[in-house]
């Protein structure tokens, strides 16, 4: 009996190790990879991976580390092969090449395949990354079949050239209208890894929460995390909480861009520290867990707020207490961000007087400056003076983008009508909101920041951000529905040059992306616009 089942085993793994090897295999320049790179091109034969491939690292070691870890772990989850690693050149081998005298820029990367090698070359460990995602998309999808190290995977000879269109290439959750967890929060880095998306932004404060510790104002995080949109749960980060995600992300060449959103958008700070609160109204709820009767006094802690209205709350902005506020937040938070940038949102301040918005978002400016980020703020700041290294985010209006690039600043391009991830796929999408549009997949994907407005040229452009707001995502399958497929498409947009896009291509090559995130277990939306 247990000589049949062998043989039968046996003779199964022919059967593998036959079709894979007489599988006929596209070109290089056919492969599904997104973001379409910039160049491919396609050499007769092929590579062939198997479990004698070794992973072999030329150039510094601390610094290729990571991603020859990262390779490693990748080619078993897709393949079931454990590849050891060599110290020399060899044929049979995947070479990650850090070269910094070869020309190539920060994050670009070459990638060549023959019948000996895969060699990925850069200048900087970003670069190496980068390929290794690629290489990662022309594996073929029907890894572990045989669940064996006897597995043969081939893959088409040819070179790819390729590096980004915009520096920034970004994505934003909102984890203060429903709180998501450090776990959560990794295992979409490292989902947005593969589309070399290399910032996110973190939405930390809202009216409804507060969500990351500062050690000296305790109260944010225990009265200002303590609840949602809905009441139930909440939650915030701890400061290690916060550094551990950092440090995932640096990991996948992601900068975390933390926002405190002010003046307005403060109803969590409000509710916990009454001292920062002009006297304000809340709007109507249900039951609260403080006194109403405190309502709308002024220096009185405001009910926690569980609904979805946006623009009631603002900060004190004439009290000093106020900026003492803002500067230890500031502080605090810079000092465990290592990125270049704090977000002071700065956006719907419906209540704060424009004559008292305008210093105080020149004030948060200075602040941010001291403590050494730059400032990144949602386009109404560009009503303030701004720096010339500060960056607004254009979601609604034109007009304050332009106003922010007249000032010499940068834009970073989210317009909420195609890159908006909370809004519905189409009316029958169960969750999100439809304020901005409906964005269906081919309209995530038609557009291009520098087509927008005559004004907002390439060189005002900074890169290009998808964030998702969640008044009505609460669940991790639920930010996947409505970021997958739709990242993606933001992706390409951000990484490949508008002259290689085309729709016709991204809709055939999106449907193997669809057989990954099955096989992953990733929620996805499947457009009605795609032949999956
Ligand atoms: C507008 S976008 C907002 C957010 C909401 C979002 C919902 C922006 C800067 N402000 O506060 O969550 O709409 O789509």
């Amino acid at each position: 009996m247990k000589k049949n089942i062998a043989s039968i085993f046996l003779i199964l793994l022919g059967m593998g190790l036959y079709s894979c090897s007489k599988e006929k295999i596209a070109p290089l320049s056919q492969e599904n990879v997104i973001p379409l790179p910039v160049s491919v091109s396609d050499i007769d034969g092929n590579f062939q991976l198997n479990g004698n491939t070794k992973i072999v690292s030329l150039g510094d070691a601390a610094q290729l580390n990571g991603v020859a870890e990262y390779l490693k772990s990748s080619v078993y989850s897709l393949t079931a092969l454990n590849l050891s690693t060599a110290e020399q050149e060899q044929d049979n081998a995947v070479i990650l090449e850090l070269n910094p005298n070869s020309g190539l820029e920060a994050e670009a990367y070459q990638l060549t395949i023959d019948d000996k090698n895969v060699r990925i070359m850069a200048s900087q460990p970003a670069g190496l990354f980068y390929g290794v995602q690629s290489l990662k998309q022309l594996i073929p999808a029907h890894g572990k079949d045989l669940n064996g190290t006897n597995n043969s995977f081939k893959i088409s000879a040819g070179k790819i050239e390729d590096k980004p269109e915009y520096a920034y290439r970004g994505f934003m959750l909102d984890v203060a209208r429903h709180f998501f967890s450090v776990e959560d929060v990794k295992h979409l880095i490292d989902q947005i890894a593969e589309y070399k998306i290399n910032h996110l932004h973190l939405h930390l404060s809202d009216d409804q929460g507060w969500r990351i510790e500062i050690k000296s104002w305790p109260l944010l995080t225990t009265i200002g995390g303590s609840t949602q949109v809905g009441g139930q749960g909440g939650g915030f980060y701890t400061q290690e909480d916060y550094k551990e995600i950092v440090k995932y992300a640096m990991d996948h060449f992601i900068t975390i861009v933390p926002e405190i959103d002010m003046p307005g958008h403060t109803n969590s700070a409000l509710a916990s520290y009454g001292e920062l609160n002009p006297g304000i109204t809340v709007p109507e709820q249900g039951a609260l867990p403080y006194d109403r009767s405190n309502l709308g006094v002024d220096g009185m802690a405001t009910p926690l707020y569980t609904g979805t209205e946006v623009g009631f709350s603002t900060l004190a902005t004439n009290k000093e207490v106020t900026y003492k506020f803002i500067e230890d937040v500031i502080r605090e938070i810079s000092e465990i961000t290592p990125g270049p940038y704090f977000h002071i949102g700065g956006d719907e301040s419906h209540v704060t007087a424009i004559e008292d918005y305008i210093p105080f978002i020149e004030r948060a400016q200075d602040i941010v400056t001291k403590y050494g980020k730059k400032t990144l703020g949602w386009d109404e700041v560009a009503h303030a003076k701004l720096l010339p290294t500060s960056v607004a985010q254009y979601w609604a209006k034109a007009e304050n983008a332009i106003m922010a690039i007249e000032q010499g600043a940068q834009v970073l391009i989210s317009p909420a009508v195609k890159a908006y991830l909370d809004m519905k796929y189409d009316s029958t999408t169960h969750i999100g909101y439809t304020w901005a549009a409906l964005i269906e997949l081919d309209e995530a994907y038609n557009w291009d920041p520098t087509g927008l407005e005559e004004q907002i040229k390439r060189e005002n452009i900074l890169g290009v951000e998808a964030p998702l707001w969640t008044e009505t995502i609460t669940t991790r399958a639920e930010i996947e529905y409505m970021v997958f497929p739709r990242l993606a498409a933001i992706a390409e947009i951000a990484w490949t040059p508008k002259n290689l896009r085309n729709w016709d291509s991204f809709s055939k090559r999106i449907a193997f992306h669809g057989q990954r995130w099955e096989a992953k277990g990733i929620n996805f939306y499947k457009s009605p616009k795609v032949n999956w």
